[in-house]
């Protein structure tokens, strides 16, 4: 079990932290199943095409493959155990015991998939360039990503790149944005393994090389004390304590900092 001060040290000084076969093999086979239902209610098209298609409502496919946006409307049931008590413990430590959740995601690629590129969540689902003059706080972590993986992620099944950065290191990206960059790390993943990245970590993703689905659950997290994101997921307000326990609060008591 990873140390949560030592944890959130980590999240500050590399800009990610990764947390090792924490969420429990029956919730991975679960939400495995979800992915696969929502699927084959989508008749199983192709997983990746060029551009952006719309498949159902909250459900796009692009290049990099299909995401359903509102995962936890097809499965309310499995958020108590998505964030493990010793996940919860690294996002209090690290971003305070007043949380929000912006929005919580599942996403199907395959080996049809192009990379996906580097990228940063500055601004979470409002998408701020760092053009924008977007305040980031220079000393403290603001928002977080958190990416929990429903199979083992390796060369074969395409790997989460990072390119660590210490909060005081540049926002630029620091090489082509599909090409592959000097001080990347591909950590290794074993199943149901959670990655948790800063706003400003720049990362991407390499395609899957063998045949099956790729599959992981994705979520962002922030402190109370900022206001909510205008393209946040409403449906997180009845969600988010199912997630997040006592540590998340409401939207309409976020707004104060208190
Ligand atoms: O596919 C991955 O491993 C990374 C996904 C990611 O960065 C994202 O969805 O924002
Ligand atoms: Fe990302």
């Amino acid at each position: 079990m990873v140390a949560a001060h030592e944890a959130a040290r980590e999240l500050r000084a590399r800009g990610f932290v990764i947390v090792r076969e924490v969420v429990d093999s029956a919730v991975v086979a679960e939400a495995r199943a979800v992915l696969e239902r929502v699927y084959d209610r989508l008749g199983r098209p192709e997983i990746s095409r060029r551009g952006m298609t719309d498949l159902e409502d909250h459900i796009t496919r692009s290049g990099s493959g299909i995401q359903i946006s509102r995962l936890l409307g097809e499965a309310p049931e499995l958020a108590p155990r998505l964030l493990p008590a010793a996940v919860r413990e690294i996002l209090r430590t690290a971003m305070g015991d007043r949380l929000q959740i912006e929005g919580y995601i599942g996403k199907i690629s395959d080996a049809t998939c192009t990379m996906l590129p580097w990228h940063q969540h500055i601004g979470g689902p409002d998408e701020k360039s760092i053009a924008e003059d977007y305040a980031c706080s220079p000393d403290a972590i603001d928002r977080v990503t958190v990416l929990t993986y429903l199979q083992r992620v390796g060369p074969e099944e395409g790997e989460l790149l990072i390119r660590p950065r210490a909060l005081s290191e540049p926002l630029e990206p620091l090489g082509e944005l599909r090409g592959r960059w000097d001080r990347e790390v591909a950590p290794s993943l074993p199943t149901g393994s959670i990655a948790i990245i800063d706003e400003r970590t720049w990362h991407a993703a390499t395609p899957r090389t063998t045949p099956g689905l790729r599959m992981y659950l994705g979520t962002q997290i922030v402190p109370a004390r900022r206001p909510m994101a205008k393209n946040a997921d409403p449906t997180m307000q009845h969600l988010g304590s199912a997630l997040l326990g006592d540590l998340w609060v409401p939207a309409d008591a976020s707004i104060d900092g208190s």
